[in-house]
């Protein structure tokens, strides 16, 4: 794919697979525990990101892992608008906002965001019109139910169909709110309403995402999946990560959304490597 995503004037170049680091403004993520110095924590590990390959650095204020509870507006507000801020002011990279609040899209396109990164694929009363406003990429992700019950007894009939169908109506919706086709994203969700063998599933067939010829982000780093497969806690799922981000950008993933940002650049240098033909008889 010859194409490059504009992120609020910085490019993200996605004729190879790239990088998304994930900076989670959030208390529990800080030693510290309080939000008081969240900024320069954050400036910090982006630094030590874009050092290591990272191609656009995604910041969210809520947390949606399972179970994860929802993050008032204010509050939200407060953790990433700062952060942003500094970011798109100190680095060169393009910076993402991972939230399904509009009025949280529309404060992070003011304060230089360059894309926006949407769980719950703009279904939020007002969020196709603020991501429309906004004039930004948008990545569209599939999750069934909600953060906080989603792993309660998820159901598909066929789990990468059924997940194509919700994304193509996202699409559709997207694009009859004034979103053009081509700024957006799909991502099948990893880990928001799907049992193992969804996720599994979803890996094994995730070429079959290409087919609306949209780019692809995948989200799959130091998931449950990983940890029910390898029996590893959180902070031990590394080359688990890498392993599943290595196979996503095999099966046609454009981005891979991930916390270990150097190990992954590295294995994405061993794919391009590999993957890129010369014809000068080495
Ligand atoms: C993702 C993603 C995301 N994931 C996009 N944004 C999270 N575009 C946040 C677990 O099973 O995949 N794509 N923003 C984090 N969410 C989860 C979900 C974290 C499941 C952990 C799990 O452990």
């Amino acid at each position: 794919m010859k194409l490059i995503l504009d992120c609020a004037g910085k490019p993200l170049d996605l004729s190879s697979p790239k990088v998304m680091g994930i900076l989670n403004i959030t208390p529990d993520s800080f030693s510290d525990g309080g939000r008081h110095f969240a900024p320069d924590d954050a400036l910090r590990q982006a630094e030590h990101m874009i050092a290591n390959g990272v191609a656009i650095l995604d910041v969210g204020g809520e947390s949606t892992r399972p179970g994860a509870e929802a993050v008032p507006l204010d509050k939200e507000l407060d953790r990433v608008i700062p952060v942003i801020e500094r970011l798109v002011d100190a680095f060169e990279v393009p910076v993402s906002i991972d939230t399904s609040k509009p009025e949280v899209m529309a404060a992070a396109a003011a304060a230089g965001a360059g894309l926006i990164n949407d769980v719950a694929a703009l279904r939020a009363p007002g969020a196709i019109e603020a991501a429309a406003a906004a004039g930004l990429p948008v990545c569209l992700m599939h999750m069934q139910g909600d953060p906080r019950t989603m792993q309660t007894a998820p159901q598909y009939d066929d789990v990468v169909v059924d997940i194509m169908d919700y994304l193509t109506q996202r699409v559709a919706a997207s694009e009859a709110g004034g979103i053009a086709r081509e700024r957006l994203l799909l991502d099948p969700g990893f880990g928001f309403g799907k049992t193992l063998q969804h996720n599994l599933t979803l890996l094994r067939r995730l070429a079959e995402f290409r087919e609306p010829g949209l780019p692809l982000l995948v989200g799959i780093s130091r998931k449950s999946v990983l940890g029910k497969v390898t029996g590893r806690a959180v902070d031990e799922r590394v080359s688990a990560s890498v392993a599943a981000a290595l196979m996503a950008v095999e099966r046609g993933a454009h981005i891979v959304r991930v916390h270990d940002v150097a190990e992954t650049a590295d294995a994405l240098k061993i794919w391009q490597a590999v993957t890129t033909e010369r014809f000068e008889g080495d």
